[in-house]
């Protein structure tokens, strides 16, 4: 089974790398580093139809970084949401694959996302409709760890700690690069893992590339999430698996050329 999620893995970077060449835009860095955290969500832990993607007691997936959203849609692609080949539509005028994920536009997306800080707050408010509808689904938030510094965070976090919001579960795609710089340079966020445990969260690590780890977290936290909310720190490298790209904030959001999209395909084939 894992061996066939890193095969997923693979094709979904290639898939990204080809998106974002092929329209000349969208954020390379932050995409790459989150590819094994959507892969195992949408193909092993969450209950969802594909062919029906506004089931209601589907589980929930906010993109709260959603300037990664080639990532997105290349899983959601491969998961049969859509065809891979509306890949090429990316961030098209009327296209249903905006720059940034919209609700209204793409099959699978449940929330509208790109301004960053406010998925966490909507995290809450789906869990809070659905205990009132007495509905039992999961809610995942996934976010960046440079989004972290937006203060309406800090609200989301303490709300659902004091309230004890279960069935949310909160990833943290802690790349350690945001925009502009390394994340601990422009606002440093440690110790991230006791922030959420001090405000009323059962808070995990993991390696967010190691597909058998994020597994075995992921159900660890979907387990623990019945009696409160859960936070995954999710330890990834920008740009991972493309060697030029890792760890640069210069790919956070620029799409490769032709000879660095040739380069970056060549050494995602050719990674174990
Ligand atoms: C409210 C808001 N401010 C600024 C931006 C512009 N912006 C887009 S991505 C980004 C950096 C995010 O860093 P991080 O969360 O670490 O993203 P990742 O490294 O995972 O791509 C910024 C500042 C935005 N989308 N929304």
């Amino acid at each position: 089974m894992n061996e066939n999620l890193k095969q997923i893995c693979k094709d979904i970077r290639k898939s990204i790398i080809n998106t974002i060449a092929n329209a000349g835009s969208g954020h390379t860095g932050g995409s790459l580093s989150a590819v094994e955290i959507l892969v195992v969500l949408y193909f092993k832990i969450m209950q969802i139809d594909p062919n029906s993607p506004d089931w209601p007691e589907r589980d929930r997936f906010i993109l709260s970084k959603g300037h990664a959203s080639p990532g997105y849609y290349c899983t959601l692609a491969k998961r049969g949401y859509f065809s891979e080949e509306r890949l090429k539509e990316f961030d098209a005028v009327d296209s249903i694959l905006q720059g940034h994920p919209c609700m209204l536009k793409t099959p699978g997306v449940d929330m509208s996302t790109g301004s960053l800080g406010q998925g966490l707050s909507v995290g809450i408010g789906m869990c809070l409709g659905r205990d009132k509808r007495k509905m039992d689904f999961n809610v995942y938030v996934l976010l960046g760890d440079g989004e972290m510094q937006e203060g309406q965070n800090w609200e989301a976090i303490m709300y659902a700690g004091f309230h004890k919001i279960n069935k949310l579960i909160a990833i943290v795609d802690c790349n350690k690069v945001q925009l502009t710089g390394n994340t601990e340079a422009v606002l440093d966020l440690e110790p991230l893992t006791e922030k959420f445990q001090v405000f009323g969260w059962k808070a995990l690590e993991c390696d967010g590339h190691n597909i058998s780890e994020v597994v075995k977290t992921l159900e660890g936290a979907k387990e623990s999430s019945e009696s409160g909310p859960v936070a995954i720190i999710a330890h990834t490298v920008k740009g991972k698996g493309v060697s030029f790209m890792e760890g640069k904030h210069q790919w956070h959001g620029k799409a490769p050329n032709e000879e660095e999209r040739k380069q970056a395909l060549a050494e995602i084939d050719s990674s174990k």
